[in-house]
């Protein structure tokens, strides 16, 4: 017996049961930013970095280990932030090599936020994608959408077989369908990306068809979903819901699909969100195409138009149709953050008015997501101060610090500096990560104290690796990354490697699909499955790249310009004249929120109306029936 093959792999698995792991951001580091890295069993060690030399450039003794309640396992955090010279360095626990390369630069992050931008392109519908900007990701074109049907849930005679023109566009996720609600919250995000720093993004190049066109490409990016928003949009003013298939697509390249695609729903969601989107667009887009920026304006005035008097038209999904159905969206977020947008741009007193018809309430916040828009609204309000009431801005800044303050505490004694807890693990919990670090650049914005960046680059770390699956979410970047997202063109390509600038769904603790078995109720932040199964945990969004890429962009071209949005600009920079038919004079009587007892089909029901008019019933002993 060879002693020697057995005593060897014995030791080392010895040695790894004992050794320190690290989990650390696998991209790169900004040179002034904050650095962090999570040690596990380590404490008392020596934790040292060193160059590429052999130099030691860091070396400190690894802290205590603290909880992090998601990770189901304490970790020590080390902050590095002391090397300030570019470079690449090597971990050490003790004389062992630990963890991944550190990567030290200016620009660490561009690299990251340029790939998060670029999945916007290969998103794209109805164009091929040319080898000079796609490489190996080049396709063909699919979805021309110049033959849309109307589904009878949008209102209009089916059986007419009409069709009309829908192109453009982006892609919504691993699905080929295109819903505005998504899409407008994905176009506000990345607009705003924009607007707080345009001196970094006005020469940022993506490698786009347009680049060079003297748009920056951020910008003609956003244009080829905002073409296809507005083609969304009914001649009386209201916003189809969405335009897919009736089922979704088989695991196809987009030139393999054929079936019919329809605009299906008309709705006050859609409608409220094209309307706020619209106006945002309106002001940035007034400094390089006007006649664009007024087609915005008024298409926004007119969705506002329709949407007073059908203030409580839900879309509900039809019978016929299985495709995201995006329904239950709030309405009263949806409503403040359209009128506020739509006031920005045109200082009419008919929308503050419409959006003071009930009191704001910065206690009924909740984290932006597309089924709920209320911060959206703080953001512009909070950033806005010359163009809104005192009041409102007040207001609005409260929400963005009562949630950034939630944050940045819940950091005390986090064992992996990241702010997120248990009940954070949802679908799409990396985007509600990113959309955390949206809510605490703004609180830097608007404080300039660097608890709030820091925090915020605590979740990109996360996303990018420090995290206890030791994995980098984004796809083509880090050294673990995410291989088998739940994306068609990724799957379907024949390339090993998936899509590049992805991020992944993320860890779900409610996950049903083929994910279920990874799911750790003691480790939530593990119940994620790298394979194109599951959707639930490794789908991609465009809802997710966007506060994604809103995150690395703004911590990039903060740290790397040095230069903070100033809010005291954060007036409009062009005016309309728009209609805005005041609330008041539309058919239409607010709905008093409240409940009664009523008859319905054949029982005594409890009928609940909520403030926005939305009614759900409930029998008597309170369990809620639709
Ligand atoms: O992001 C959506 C998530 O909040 C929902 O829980 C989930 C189930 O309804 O749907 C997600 O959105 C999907 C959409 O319905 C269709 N395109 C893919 C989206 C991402 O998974």
């Amino acid at each position: 017996m060879n002693f020697k093959k057995i005593l060897i792999p014995a030791l080392c698995a010895a040695n790894a049961i004992f050794a320190a792991t690290v989990y650390q951001n696998q991209v790169g580091f900004v040179t002034n930013g904050l650095k962090q890295l999570v040690v596990i069993d380590g404490a008392g060690k020596t934790v040292s970095l060193k160059d590429s030399g052999g130099k030691v450039v860091f070396s400190s003794t690894v802290p205590e280990a603290q909880s992090w309640v998601p990770a189901g396992t304490d970790g020590s955090l080390v902050d590095f932030s002391e090397i300030k010279t570019a470079g690449t360095y090597k971990i050490f626990i003790g004389d062992e090599e630990v963890g991944h390369p550190v990567v030290i630069s200016n620009n660490a992050l561009e690299a990251v936020a340029k790939g998060a931008l670029k999945f916007f392109y290969f998103q794209r519908a109805s164009t091929a994608l040319d080898e000079k900007y796609a490489g190996k990701y080049a396709r063909d074109a699919g979805h021309p959408d110049t033959s849309v049907k109307y589904h009878a849930s949008t209102g209009h005679d089916a059986s007419l077989g009409e069709t009309f023109k829908a192109p453009k566009g982006w892609y919504d996720a691993g699905d080929y369908g295109k819903y505005i609600v998504n899409s407008g919250i994905s176009t506000y995000t990345l607009l705003q990306l924009y607007q707080q720093n345009k001196a970094y993004f006005d020469t940022l190049n993506l490698n786009i068809p347009e680049s060079g066109n003297k748009i920056p490409d951020i910008l003609d990016e956003i244009r080829w979903n905002l073409d296809w928003m507005l083609a969304m949009q009914d001649e009386d003013g209201g916003v189809f819901h969405k335009l897919t298939t009736l089922k979704f697509a088989g695991m196809v390249m987009p030139s393999q699909t054929n079936a019919q695609r329809y605009a299906i729903g008309k709705g006050i969601e859609a409608t409220w969100n094209f309307a706020a989107v619209m106006a945002l667009a309106a002001d940035i887009y007034s400094a390089f195409d006007s006649k664009f920026a007024s087609t915005c304006a008024k298409a926004a005035d007119k969705a506002h138009q329709w949407a007073i008097p059908h203030a409580a038209e839900k879309y509900t999904q039809p019978k016929d149709v299985s495709t995201g159905s995006y329904t239950g969206a709030g309405l009263w977020p949806l409503r403040i953050w359209a009128n506020a947008e739509l006031y920005r741009i045109s200082q009419n007193k008919n929308y503050m008015e419409d959006m003071h018809y009930l009191p704001i309430n910065s206690s009924k916040a909740s984290l932006q997501s597309w089924s709920n828009s209320s911060m959206l609204w703080a953001f512009t309000t909070a950033t806005s101060p010359k163009a809104f009431e005192k009041a409102d801005v007040d207001t609005a800044k409260a929400m963005i610090f009562r949630f950034a303050d939630e944050y940045v505490k819940s950091l005390e004694n986090n064992g992996f500096g990241v702010p997120m807890v248990r009940s954070d693990f949802y679908w799409g919990s990396n985007g509600g990560a990113a959309n955390k670090g949206m809510i605490l650049i703004h609180a830097y914005i608007l404080s300039k104290d660097e608890k709030y960046l820091n925090a915020a680059i605590g979740i990109a770390d996360y996303i990018l690796g420090r995290n206890p699956l030791d994995l980098s979410y984004l796809t083509g970047y880090g050294v673990n990354q995410v291989m088998n997202p739940h994306h068609r063109p990724s799957q379907a390509d024949e390339i090993e490697a998936p899509v590049p600038g992805m991020v992944a769904g993320g860890p779900n603790a409610s996950a049903t699909d083929c994910a279920k078995s990874y799911v750790d109720g003691d480790a939530v932040a593990k119940s994620y499955y790298d394979n194109s199964c599951s959707y639930s945990t490794n789908e991609v969004a465009i809802n997710w790249n966007a506060p994604f890429a809103y995150l690395v962009g703004s911590i990039q071209a903060i740290l790397a310009t040095g230069k903070v949005y100033d809010t005291s600009n954060g007036k409009s920079s062009a005016s309309y004249e728009l209609t805005a038919i005041p609330s008041s004079k539309a058919k239409f009587s607010p709905v008093k929120a409240g409940s009664r007892l009523i008859v319905k089909d054949n029982s005594v029901l409890l009928e609940r109306t909520a403030p926005d008019g939305t009614k759900r019933y409930f029998n008597l002993r309170g369990k809620k029936l639709r």
